[in-house]
This record gives structure tokens, C-alpha cells and sequence, in this order.
């Protein structure tokens, strides 16, 4: 009977426990879902040809989910070739070879990587490959940014680059991915 009663004693207590670490486990990432913070509903990014380039694209972007949601069409590629496409620091096109854009949009000081790493730039994104028409259909998410708020992960404001070659993910501190020939400012419209 009194081991019984310790018995129970302990399972009351180790449920107890479990309940505990439920509720004082925080809720997952904060900095994963920072979308809330996002006060735009939309922005559009204008892509228009860098360093001699004849690429441009028309981009919108919105805050879903744990960041924000691009969908647009950028052309003018070789058909079928593969570009690198980032968020860029400073939401300045005017350079002809859009170096105003500044370095790669990193509020968090990270080193450069593909966007599933664990290490990368909060404006790093996976490249785009070109149809045989030399198009884009883009549909990419980009998490961990907000849109519009002025939080250090705001990207409105900023520009949108697309490159002449590949980012390969490792590369310090660009992937490599050679020239910029679009660049677009990202600029709220409601
Ligand atoms: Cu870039
Ligand atoms: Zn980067």
C-alpha cells in the first residue's frame, strides 16, 4: 500500500514536471516569426538592367508566414541559365553597375550561405534558373525579414539585385556570383 502510494506519489510528480517544461518552453524562435511585426501589406521592386545587362522584372512582395513572400517575372536571361538573386543593403539603384546597392542585407552580421543553412544573410535566397524563354517565374520565401515597421529586419527599402552568374552558397562574403545586372528598390504600396 505505501508503495503503491509512492508510486503514484512519483507519476503525479513526473507528469507534473512534464507539464511544467510544456509551458516553460518558449515559443518557437521568435526570431522565426517575425512576420507580425511587418506593417506594409505589400511592396513592389522594379528591376531595372545593371552593368550593361537587358534583364529586367517586375517583383511584389508580402508578408506571409515567418517572413515574406516574392512573386513576380524577371527576364531577359540566357535561356536557362542560373542567377543568384539577393536583398542588398541599401535601397539604392543609381550606380550602373548597381554597386550604391551596398553588400548583401545582413542586420544579424551572419557570413554569407544558402538560406536553409543555419549561417547566412537575411537577404540570401536560392537562385533562379531561366526557362528556355529567358524568364523567371519567381516564388520564393524569404524568412526571417519583415516588411515595412522599421525593424532591424525591415527589407522595404532596400533593393532587390539579381546576378550575371550563380551563388554558390559558400563564397565570402557574395556566393561569387559575379556582376549585378537588375537591381530594383523594394518600395511599400500599401
Ligand atoms: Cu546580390
Ligand atoms: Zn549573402
Amino acid at each position: 500500500m505505501r508503495i503503491g502510494t509512492a508510486l503514484a506519489t512519483f507519476a503525479a510528480i513526473a507528469f507534473a514536471a512534464t507539464i511544467a517544461g510544456c509551458a516553460t518552453k518558449p515559443p518557437a524562435a521568435p526570431a522565426e516569426a517575425p512576420g507580425a511585426l511587418s506593417t506594409a501589406d505589400s511592396a513592389q521592386a522594379n528591376l531595372a538592367a545593371a552593368s550593361g545587362s537587358l534583364v529586367s522584372g517586375r517583383v511584389t512582395l508580402r508578408p506571409m508566414g515567418n517572413g515574406v513572400h516574392l512573386t513576380g517575372t524577371v527576364g531577359g536571361f540566357l535561356p536557362n541559365s542560373t542567377h543568384a538573386i539577393h536583398v542588398h543593403e541599401k535601397g539604392d539603384c543609381s550606380a550602373a553597375d548597381a554597386s550604391s546597392a551596398g553588400p548583401h542585407f545582413n542586420p544579424t552580421g551572419s557570413a554569407h550561405g544558402r538560406a536553409s543553412a543555419p549561417a547566412h544573410h537575411a537577404g540570401d535566397m536560392d537562385n533562379v534558373v531561366a526557362g528556355n524563354d529567358g524568364t523567371v517565374p519567381l516564388d520564393i520565401h524569404l524568412a526571417g525579414v519583415t516588411l515595412g515597421g522599421g525593424a532591424a529586419n525591415d527589407i522595404a527599402d532596400r533593393a532587390l539585385v539579381v546576378h550575371a552568374g550563380a551563388d554558390d552558397y559558400t563564397s565570402q562574403p557574395a556566393g561569387n556570383s559575379g556582376a549585378r545586372v537588375a537591381c530594383g528598390v523594394i518600395k511599400v504600396v500599401q
